[in-house]
């Protein structure tokens, strides 16, 4: 019987396996000398089982790897199962496996096969090995990227693996200090990858836990995604959960006021927003500062286009009724109550749409006394349109309030409140707050919080910022950074002069807007 060669090709490769299987002591390649610097790696994992070598009794260490060669070698190691494959490639099981459990994108792997045979760039490996085999361990910024000569050309999708890696010791980066992202690996340097990961014991603590934290919960196990995979938001608990009672977490930007910087809510912007990882979208309307209460409509028309830009690219977004000058809600409580009763009206059907009734309450204004009432009568007007969408509400001195709420909390589902931090002023004060309120039943929502001071300069105070997220993650909470703008301040992502509509790179985005965009898929 003649055996088609669509059978015959993975006998082959079956039988080369089984060959490799029995070898001895060491991997027997012809083109491996027993003196190379990665003769023992390749002689490990052949030895595994994970390796493979060619039918001709060469491993061909100098040749670069394929993204087939390298997800088949990873999901071995990792004892991923294939399951049902798109094309007939021989890695086609194992490729889908891996990008149903996340390891990569589809966009980075194509699940139709064009790139399975081609170079993988090393930031992408490593982004898969991380993911793969020791998805826990993190990198610290600071102490991470300055051990990598060329960071800047790195692209931020890739930071948080990169930077896990560096700190894991898994990649050291090349003689000279590069990393080199998008560059190809060798099979031989692939090996060494994989032996380094394997070496690290996943159980080991990477990072310290901050001192001034109480004791770290577990991770809150949420997913991510947009309004098509989680529908309409509820609030069970204190935790932010899908229509089907999943934990959700929210992650993204803040624009900046819609009177100075609409040019960055439209459809380009946002969908660049999501390409980065982020699923949440906030439209700062400022009410005083030349504002809404100055120019409605025409601040409304921009309003109303970032909801529908964001809704467009299927992310949540917030409508932010933006109070600062005008500290006290109440202040202006008419054309509140008439500005929500629209915006319910409009998106009434639209999952996608959370509100947000005061930024900042500030001043002379309390909680029971004026925020709570205040609160109550917008929360009465928008259920009568929107009987379920999330509604946030802030607290006096800027939305730090959040105990004066926690003891005398608003009646109603579906509410949550927000609290502000500028991780160069604020710290583990606000933090034990978010837990005392907490533990009290309170939802804490963080609708924006900035890496800079809070006056939106100075710093930027990256390792603050990181020990904030890390708890926020530890804790399930939502968040909203502020802001997407390219003003000259620190707060701001973008660089002066930045595209309107994207896609930034990193050089477009500011040292606060790395480290951010970064943590948006944490
Ligand atoms: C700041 C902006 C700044 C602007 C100022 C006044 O970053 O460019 O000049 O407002 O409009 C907040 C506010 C937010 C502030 C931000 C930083 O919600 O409007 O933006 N901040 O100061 N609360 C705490 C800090």
């Amino acid at each position: 019987m003649k055996l088609p060669k669509k059978v015959l090709a993975p006998l082959l490769v079956l039988a080369v396996c089984l060959t490799l299987a029995v070898l001895p002591a060491r991997a027997d390649f012809r083109d491996v000398a027993p003196s190379s610097w990665y003769e023992g790696a390749i002689t490990q994992l052949t030895q595994t089982g994970a390796l493979k070598g060619y039918p001709d009794g060469t491993f061909r260490p100098n040749q670069t790897i394929s993204a087939a060669e390298f997800v088949s070698i990873t999901a071995r190691l990792a004892g991923l199962s294939e399951v049902q494959d798109q094309t007939s490639h021989w890695a086609a099981g194992q490729m889908q496996a891996a990008l149903q459990a996340g390891w990569y994108d589809w966009d980075e792997i194509p699940p139709t096969g064009e790139l399975f045979d081609q170079p993988i760039p090393r930031q992408l490996a490593v982004k898969i090995l991380m993911r793969a085999l020791l998805p826990d361990v993190r990198g610290d910024y600071h102490t991470e990227s300055v051990k990598i000569k060329d960071f800047s050309t790195l692209n931020g999708r890739y930071y948080e693996a990169v930077l896990a890696a560096y700190a894991a010791g898994v990649v050291h980066g090349d003689t000279s200090g590069a990393f080199r992202p998008l560059a190809g690996l060798s099979r031989a340097e692939a090996c060494t990858l994989f032996q380094n990961a394997q070496a690290v014991q996943p159980a080991q603590p990477t990072q310290p836990v901050q001192p001034t934290d109480p004791a770290v919960p577990d991770p809150v196990q949420a997913r991510q995604g947009g309004v098509s995979q989680n529908g309409w938001l509820q609030v069970k608990g204190t935790q932010l959960c899908s229509e089907t009672g999943e934990p959700v977490v929210l992650r993204g930007m803040s624009s900046h006021g819609l009177q100075w910087y609409s040019q960055f809510t439209g459809s380009g912007a946002v969908s660049s927003l999501a390409d980065w990882g982020a699923n949440l979208f906030r439209v700062a309307m400022y009410t005083g500062e030349g504002g809404y209460l100055s120019q409605p409509s025409a601040i409304k028309a921009k309003l109303t286009a970032a909801v529908d830009a964001a809704i467009a690219n299927d992310l949540y977004v917030i409508i932010d009724w933006h109070i600062l000058s005008a500290g006290n809600p109440m202040s202006h409580v008419d054309e509140a109550l008439a500005f929500f009763t629209e915006m319910s009206q409009r998106y009434k059907d639209t999952p996608n749409v959370l509100y947000e009734l005061c930024n900042e309450p500030n001043g002379d204004v309390s909680w029971s006394g004026d925020v709570k009432p205040y609160a109550q009568r917008l929360i009465s007007a928008i259920r009568a349109n929107s009987p379920k969408a999330v509604i946030l509400v802030g607290s006096p001195t800027w939305s730090q309030d959040i105990h004066l709420a926690a003891a005398d909390p608003l009646e109603g589902e579906n509410l949550m409140y927000t609290l502000h931090f500028y991780a160069g002023t604020h710290g583990a004060e606000l933090r034990q707050r978010i837990d005392g309120a907490m533990a009290k039943g309170l939802p804490v929502f963080i609708s924006e919080w900035g890496t800079s001071r809070a006056d939106g300069s100075g710093g930027v105070f990256l390792e603050e910022s990181r020990v904030w997220l890390d708890f926020l993650d530890q804790r399930g909470i939502s968040w909203c950074n502020w802001s997407l703008c390219d003003k000259d301040e620190t707060s701001a992502a973008l660089r002066p002069g930045a595209p309107q509509d994207g896609p930034w790179g990193q050089d477009q985005l500011t040292e606060s807007g790395q480290f951010v965009f970064s943590r948006f898929s944490s």
